[in-house]
């Protein structure tokens, strides 16, 4: 179906390994500080071709963004609708629905996306959200991937990608029932005072080892866990970055600003890295 048309697409195609480019910064942290370092990316024509060039398994924007080149590119690459998106004028921890499955239907999408928050104030009602959009995304056949991006009242920057919180928010994207799973790269510090024992008990000294242990809290690794690039930062630590994940038996990454922020040959160059060390070739 269309989880397998993802898994299918470009360089990655038939590994069961996925890159995704995402392009809904400029909703989340603006234009200026998503495009102005390389204005050709406010062209929302750029990030598909950009996608399809670097032959990566799929493309995921918000609405407007899929709109604007959808004349031009349907079809050519898989596509996931982001249904809800935040922006840097917010006071709160929470997202508003900006799609709808039946736009994912017309514009083509393999999949809808989603963001939800555990640990902020909002986190129920984002979940059940999730429960109706997911529910009538399968009904139609369309693959539901999960941004779970923990943060809120009870976590500081640390606790938001420390690696117990990190395995707790991938474990309960599991069992919302998300195909693909996207979290942040887990760090070696615990979040939550109450899972202290426990974790006596986890290796969490790698980001290798972090990394399986958030898969592992994916249902034994029997969902597809990808983890995101984060804000850019030099290419050498990024792949150092991605290395780990192949490691640990991640199933991918999504990488936005590291590939748009940059020249378009840099960005190429980058993803053809990125993939390579998930082909195992590096
Ligand atoms: P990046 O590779 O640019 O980090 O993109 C991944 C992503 O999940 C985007 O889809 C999203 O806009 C952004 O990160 C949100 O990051 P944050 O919530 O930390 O601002």
């Amino acid at each position: 179906g269309n989880l397998a048309r993802m898994l299918m697409q470009g360089k990655l195609g038939g590994t069961g390994k996925m890159v995704i480019l995402p392009v809904d910064q400029g909703f989340e942290h603006g234009p200026a500080r998503s495009f102005a370092s390389n204005p050709a990316a406010y062209d929302p024509h750029y990030h598909f071709q950009l996608a399809l060039d670097a032959g990566l398994s799929a493309y995921a924007a918000p609405l407007g963004m899929l709109e604007a080149a959808s004349g031009s590119y349907a079809g050519s690459i898989p596509t996931i609708l982001k249904l809800n998106s935040s922006n840097s004028l917010a006071t709160e921890k929470d997202q508003a629905v900006t799609g709808s499955v039946s736009d994912a239907l017309r514009l083509g999408c393999a999949a809808i996306g989603f963001t939800i928050y555990p640990g902020s104030e909002y986190q129920f009602k984002l979940m059940e959200q999730f429960r109706e959009l997911a529910d009538e995304a399968k009904s139609v056949g369309l693959a539901v991937v999960l941004w779970s991006y923990p943060r809120g009242p009870m976590l500081d920057k640390a606790g938001e990608t420390a690696v117990d919180i990190c395995a707790y928010a991938a474990h309960m994207a599991a069992l919302l029932g998300a195909h693909v799973i996207k979290v942040k790269p887990p760090t070696d510090h615990i979040g939550l005072e109450a899972a202290k024992k426990a974790y006596e008990k986890v290796d969490t000294s790698t980001l290798e080892k972090r990394i399986a242990h958030v898969v592992q809290s994916c249902f034994a690794g029997r969902r597809l866990v990808i983890f995101s690039g984060g804000e850019a930062s030099d290419s050498a630590s990024l792949l150092e970055t991605i290395r780990g994940v192949h490691a640990g038996g991640g199933s991918g990454s999504i990488v936005g600003r590291n590939s748009f922020t940059r020249p378009r040959d840099e960005a190429l160059a980058l993803l053809s890295q990125i993939i390579a060390i998930y082909q195992g070739k590096v």
